[in-house]
């Protein structure tokens, strides 16, 4: 059985995998009206994989015991500077999710809850892994160059690190 420590944590994190998956949403969007196929495809998928992440942690809560909190859509903002502006921010936004699974882990330690800590090391894995991959996305941007966006777009869906989004 969770405690309620951990249940409330886990529904925070539930909530910010929920966000993540819509803002990769907006950015998927916004990237299609603009004309990058590619770039839609890579943040439609990582949506995708967020929202499996969510799941993970619905499912988890339910099978201890807890119950899981479904959170309201919170609206990301519809619109960006440009393509390398938002990389940076995907990247902000990981790495805001990193410390919050750190912190998870953190309290799972403080409460002796060695099956949540379990639990998580999927997280811890799969951020270490979806950082590398936006600053792999960050670093061909900057090798191709802002006046190859043609190419950036065609060649960024073979940057994805995993797809193996659920399991
Ligand atoms: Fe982008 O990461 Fe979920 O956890």
């Amino acid at each position: 059985m969770l405690n309620k420590k951990i249940e409330t944590i886990c529904n925070r994190q539930i909530d910010r995998e929920g966000y993540s998956s819509n803002l990769y949403l907006a950015m998927a969007s916004w990237a299609e009206t603009k004309g990058f196929p590619g770039i839609a495809e890579w943040l439609y998928r990582q949506s995708d994989e967020e929202r499996m992440h969510m799941l993970k942690f619905i499912k988890y809560v339910n099978e201890r015991g807890g119950k899981a909190i479904i959170p309201a859509m919170k609206k990301p903002q519809p619109d960006y500077p440009g393509i390398e502006e938002m990389f940076k921010e995907v990247l902000k936004h990981e790495e805001f999710i990193t410390s919050s699974i750190n912190e998870i882990v953190e309290l799972t330690l403080a409460e002796k809850d060695y099956s949540t800590y379990s639990f998580l090391q999927w997280f811890v894995n799969e951020q270490i892994e979806e950082e590398s991959s936006v600053r792999a996305v960050l670093d061909k941007l900057h090798l191709v160059g802002k006046n190859n966006m043609y190419i950036f777009d065609r060649d960024i869906v073979s940057l994805r690190a995993s797809e193996s989004p659920g399991e």
